[in-house]
């Protein structure tokens, strides 16, 4: 059994149910929910001028590998909006990263993981610290709290009413 811990956003539409719907997809095609962080309102990161995002950080077991698992994450995606646009870094009715898949490290042209931009992102660092602060990062050898001491990111993350 493989664990895979992910961070996911919404920044239109009905956001909460779109990441709910999100879970719902992979509850039914990944693998079973551990655990879930409390729902943040955080400013955008990266191309500032678009919508707040809610994000969340999750943990799944599985049985899949990481490229089925990557797989049907992104499926998810394309049932949630089937639309989707590319645009890098901008506004999406879901988004799924897969933060860390056990201890494994993958780089190759459409999987990264870790997921190359954790260590810079509040939005991701805050809601994984509630469900898995001493997590090791495989590469630096760094806990996930120790990845947030560290972190000189100023974006706002604020834990939103359940
Ligand atoms: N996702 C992005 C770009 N910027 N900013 C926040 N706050 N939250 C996100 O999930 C996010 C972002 C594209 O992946
Ligand atoms: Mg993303
Ligand atoms: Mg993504």
């Amino acid at each position: 059994m493989h664990m895979a811990f992910l961070s996911m956003g919404s920044n239109l539409g009905d956001r909460r149910k779109n990441i709910l719907d999100g879970l719902d997809y992979l509850k039914i095609h990944a693998g079973q929910l551990q655990k879930m962080s409390g729902w943040y309102e955080t400013t955008p990161w990266g191309k500032t001028d678009q919508p707040d995002f809610l994000n969340v950080a999750v943990s799944f077991t599985t049985k899949l590998d990481a490229e089925a698992f990557h797989k049907i994450c992104q499926e998810a995606e394309w049932y949630i909006h089937p639309e989707k646009k590319k645009e890098r870094w901008g506004p999406r009715q879901l988004d799924i990263d897969i933060l860390y898949f056990d201890q494994e490290i993958i780089r190759t042209d459409h999987l990264s993981i870790p997921h190359p931009e954790i260590q810079n992102r509040n939005f991701v660092l805050i809601p994984l610290m509630e469900i898995a602060p001493y997590w090791v990062d495989p590469i630096s050898g760094m806990t996930v709290e120790e990845l947030f001491d560290a972190c000189l990111d100023t974006g706002e993350v604020i834990l939103a009413e359940d």
